[in-house]
């Protein structure tokens, strides 16, 4: 029987293999997996563990926060603030960033995360999850601030999202394609199960909230007309849907099986680029799943290239399956 690989094997091979990953970072993967697992506890439990429901308040984006999205942002701040590998983080759930309190030695790395995607499928048993992001601190001696976040997706040392569905499952980059880990619960510990992951560059799938249909513009709108045609239609094949709402889930059946994700700009707010977040959710997603082969862009460029204007930033994202993501690419640059 071949010999189980181990997050921590892999990540030691992959820095004999190509040098780019350096302990300070190794240690900063392995924490971010821990909270992970210790979230994936806390979802499980459920009511049980009196995890449902919402917190009573709302986060910096006027959304009303559950339970779990504040459990999860403090199990991740707990566990990464005193390692030593973190100058500061970066939450969807707070306002400003946090920076790694002077008694705990400061380390080299920023982490930004969306603590739990998917909150409106917590309460229902729906996968939710946890997505991650890691950059370096730019080279000064002076304090840490906002702008230090503010770097383009392209500019990512590490990327990740753990889903809590019926399996646990870690889907990492560092940059040498993506790896696929299953947690094992009765060991505790999270298993490569799947290395090279890759997207098909074609696919027959797409996954979009087809409920706001009527607020899109031209090109998004022309490109679910065509699919939903079908066979009968331009493209000369029918479509199916798959929409789960959680966007970890619907990437993650994408990294496994191809498909397209689409979460377009709507007119109900025109000055809102889109609903999902630069920084937390579409850098993140857009650098594993170019590393999958596929592509991601806003409908104009591409997201890992977009110069973040500030923390909160929100995009129109496109992603998955490479041929499809260019289609819809290029009806935008048709208007
Ligand atoms: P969240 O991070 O607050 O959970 O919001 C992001 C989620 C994505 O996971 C998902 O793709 C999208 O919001 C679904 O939103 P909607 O149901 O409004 O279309
Ligand atoms: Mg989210």
């Amino acid at each position: 029987m071949a010999a189980r690989i181990s997050l921590t094997r892999y990540l030691v091979e992959q820095q004999h293999k190509k040098d780019h990953i350096p302990a300070q970072l190794r240690l900063l993967l392995e924490v971010v997996a821990r909270a992970c697992k210790s979230i994936s506890l806390a979802v499980n439990k459920g009511a049980l563990g009196g995890v449902l429901g919402a917190a009573g308040s709302e986060n910096v984006q006027g959304e009303i926060q559950k339970k779990l999205d504040i459990i999860a942002n403090e199990v991740l701040i707990e566990a990464n603030e005193w390692g030593g590998h973190l100058a500061a983080m970066a939450s969807e759930e707070m306002d400003g960033i946090y920076v790694v309190p002077h008694r705990y030695p400061k380390g080299e790395y920023l982490l930004l995360f969306d603590p739990l995607d998917g909150s409106s499928n917590i309460d229902v048993n729906v996968s939710i999850g946890t997505i991650f992001s890691v950059l370096r601190m730019p080279d000064d001696d002076r304090g840490v601030d906002e702008a230090d976040f503010l770097q383009p997706g392209r500019q990512q040392v590490a990327a990740g999202y753990c889903v809590f569905g019926p399996q646990t499952t870690l889907v990492l980059t560092v940059g040498d394609g993506v790896a696929l880990f299953t947690l094992d619960r009765e060991q505790g510990s999270f298993v490569l199960t799947e290395e090279d992951l890759r997207i098909p560059a074609d696919t027959k799938e797409f996954a979009a909230n087809m409920s706001n249909m009527r607020h899109w513009d031209a090109p998004m709108t022309r490109y679910i007309e065509e699919c939903l045609a079908g066979k009968d239609g331009p493209r000369g094949k029918d479509f199916n849907m798959r929409w789960v709402g959680s966007m970890v889930a619907d990437v993650h059946r994408i990294l496994t099986r191809g498909g397209i994700f689409l979460y377009p700009w709507d007119r109900r707010e025109p000055n809102k680029p889109g609903k999902l977040r630069l920084m937390y959710e579409a850098n993140p997603m857009a650098w594993l799943v170019e590393q999958a082969g596929g592509a991601a862009t806003n409908g104009r460029q591409r997201i890992l290239d977009i110069p973040p204007g500030q923390l909160h930033e929100r995009v129109s994202v496109f992603l998955g399956s490479k041929h499809e993501v260019e289609r819809v690419t290029s009806y935008h640059s048709e208007l």
